[in-house]
Protein backbone atom coordinates (compact mmCIF):
# COMPACT_ATOMS: atom_id res chain seq x y z
CA UNK A 1 0.00 0.00 0.00
CA UNK A 2 2.69 2.73 0.99
CA UNK A 3 4.63 1.27 -2.64
CA UNK A 4 1.65 2.25 -4.19
CA UNK A 5 1.26 5.36 -2.97
CA UNK A 6 5.19 6.35 -3.56
CA UNK A 7 4.81 4.59 -7.13
CA UNK A 8 1.88 7.47 -7.16
CA UNK A 9 4.14 10.37 -6.22
CA UNK A 10 6.63 9.57 -8.31
CA UNK A 11 4.71 9.36 -11.37
CA UNK A 12 2.56 12.72 -10.47
CA UNK A 13 6.45 14.35 -10.36
CA UNK A 14 7.82 12.89 -13.69
CA UNK A 15 4.55 14.17 -15.49
CA UNK A 16 4.21 17.78 -14.06
CA UNK A 17 8.00 18.03 -15.05
CA UNK A 18 7.14 16.51 -18.30
CA UNK A 19 4.68 19.81 -18.29
CA UNK A 20 7.17 22.12 -17.46
CA UNK A 21 9.03 21.16 -19.48
CA UNK A 22 6.93 21.49 -22.11
CA UNK A 23 5.72 24.90 -21.32
CA UNK A 24 9.23 25.98 -21.09
CA UNK A 25 9.89 24.66 -24.99
CA UNK A 26 6.87 26.52 -26.22
CA UNK A 27 8.49 29.80 -24.32
CA UNK A 28 12.10 28.60 -26.05
CA UNK A 29 10.75 28.33 -29.21
CA UNK A 30 9.37 31.90 -28.97
CA UNK A 31 12.64 32.58 -28.48
CA UNK A 32 14.37 31.49 -31.12
CA UNK A 33 11.72 33.15 -33.49
CA UNK A 34 12.93 36.80 -32.23
CA UNK A 35 16.54 36.08 -31.91
CA UNK A 36 16.45 34.91 -35.64
CA UNK A 37 14.75 38.10 -36.88
CA UNK A 38 18.07 39.88 -35.59
CA UNK A 39 21.30 40.56 -37.52
CA UNK A 40 23.91 38.09 -36.55
CA UNK A 41 26.59 40.78 -35.95
CA UNK A 42 24.92 43.31 -34.63
CA UNK A 43 26.36 46.64 -33.39
CA UNK A 44 25.13 49.50 -30.83
CA UNK A 45 25.79 53.05 -31.07
CA UNK A 46 24.93 53.87 -27.78
CA UNK A 47 22.72 56.24 -25.34
CA UNK A 48 24.66 59.31 -25.52
CA UNK A 49 27.82 58.11 -26.82
CA UNK A 50 27.19 61.96 -28.34
CA UNK A 51 28.63 63.26 -25.70
CA UNK A 52 32.19 62.72 -24.77
CA UNK A 53 33.21 59.65 -22.23
CA UNK A 54 32.46 56.66 -23.77
CA UNK A 55 35.54 56.37 -25.08
CA UNK A 56 37.29 56.24 -21.75
CA UNK A 57 35.14 52.65 -21.22
CA UNK A 58 34.83 51.89 -24.76
CA UNK A 59 31.10 52.08 -24.65
CA UNK A 60 30.70 54.53 -27.65
CA UNK A 61 29.95 51.56 -30.52
CA UNK A 62 29.21 48.37 -28.31
CA UNK A 63 30.85 45.87 -28.90
CA UNK A 64 33.95 48.22 -29.66
CA UNK A 65 35.39 45.24 -31.93
CA UNK A 66 33.50 42.81 -33.59
CA UNK A 67 34.80 39.92 -35.65
CA UNK A 68 33.05 38.03 -38.24
CA UNK A 69 33.91 35.56 -41.42
CA UNK A 70 34.56 37.14 -44.88
CA UNK A 71 30.83 37.86 -46.55
CA UNK A 72 29.55 38.72 -43.39
CA UNK A 73 27.57 41.81 -42.50
CA UNK A 74 27.51 43.88 -39.90
CA UNK A 75 24.50 46.34 -38.76
CA UNK A 76 24.87 49.13 -36.95
CA UNK A 77 21.79 50.04 -34.90
CA UNK A 78 21.52 53.80 -33.46
CA UNK A 79 20.37 53.39 -30.13
CA UNK A 80 20.87 57.10 -29.26
CA UNK A 81 18.92 60.44 -29.40
CA UNK A 82 21.50 62.40 -31.40
CA UNK A 83 22.49 61.83 -35.01
CA UNK A 84 25.92 59.61 -35.73
CA UNK A 85 27.59 57.86 -38.71
CA UNK A 86 29.38 55.02 -39.86
CA UNK A 87 32.41 55.84 -41.91
CA UNK A 88 35.16 53.60 -42.57
CA UNK A 89 38.64 55.14 -41.59
CA UNK A 90 39.57 57.24 -38.88
CA UNK A 91 38.15 61.14 -38.01
CA UNK A 92 39.50 63.54 -40.60
CA UNK A 93 41.57 60.38 -42.41
CA UNK A 94 37.89 58.21 -43.82
CA UNK A 95 39.38 55.40 -46.43
CA UNK A 96 36.01 55.67 -48.75
CA UNK A 97 35.14 52.18 -48.06
CA UNK A 98 31.44 52.87 -45.98
CA UNK A 99 30.12 55.39 -45.01
CA UNK A 100 26.38 55.70 -43.38
CA UNK A 101 25.72 59.12 -44.13
CA UNK A 102 23.63 60.67 -40.95
CA UNK A 103 21.72 58.21 -39.16
CA UNK A 104 18.55 59.61 -36.92
CA UNK A 105 17.59 57.86 -33.65
CA UNK A 106 16.67 54.20 -34.50
CA UNK A 107 17.69 53.62 -37.85
CA UNK A 108 20.07 51.04 -39.06
CA UNK A 109 22.74 51.21 -41.65
CA UNK A 110 24.82 47.40 -42.80
CA UNK A 111 27.69 46.83 -44.60
CA UNK A 112 29.01 43.54 -46.36
CA UNK A 113 32.54 42.86 -45.39
CA UNK A 114 34.18 40.71 -48.21
CA UNK A 115 37.69 41.10 -47.47
CA UNK A 116 39.38 39.85 -44.55
CA UNK A 117 41.19 42.57 -42.45
CA UNK A 118 40.83 45.25 -39.41
CA UNK A 119 38.54 47.26 -40.67
CA UNK A 120 38.32 50.83 -38.29
CA UNK A 121 35.95 53.32 -38.19
CA UNK A 122 34.39 56.17 -36.62
CA UNK A 123 31.75 58.76 -36.52
CA UNK A 124 32.03 61.90 -38.30
CA UNK A 125 30.13 64.25 -35.77
CA UNK A 126 31.69 62.84 -32.62
CA UNK A 127 35.44 62.58 -32.94
CA UNK A 128 36.05 60.21 -29.93
CA UNK A 129 34.06 57.82 -31.33
CA UNK A 130 35.72 54.57 -32.86
CA UNK A 131 35.81 50.70 -33.45
CA UNK A 132 36.83 47.83 -35.78
CA UNK A 133 35.22 45.22 -37.45
CA UNK A 134 38.06 42.13 -37.73
CA UNK A 135 37.07 40.16 -41.36
CA UNK A 136 38.56 36.54 -40.67
CU1 LIG B 1 28.42 60.12 -33.29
Amino acid sequence: MLMTKKILLVSAAIIAAIGVMAIAGVDWDQTLKVEESLPIHTVSITMSSSRPGCESTDTCYVPPQITLPSGGVVTWINDDSAFHTVTSGYYGKSDGLFDSGQLEPAQRFSYTFEDTGTFHYFCKLHPWMEGKAIVR
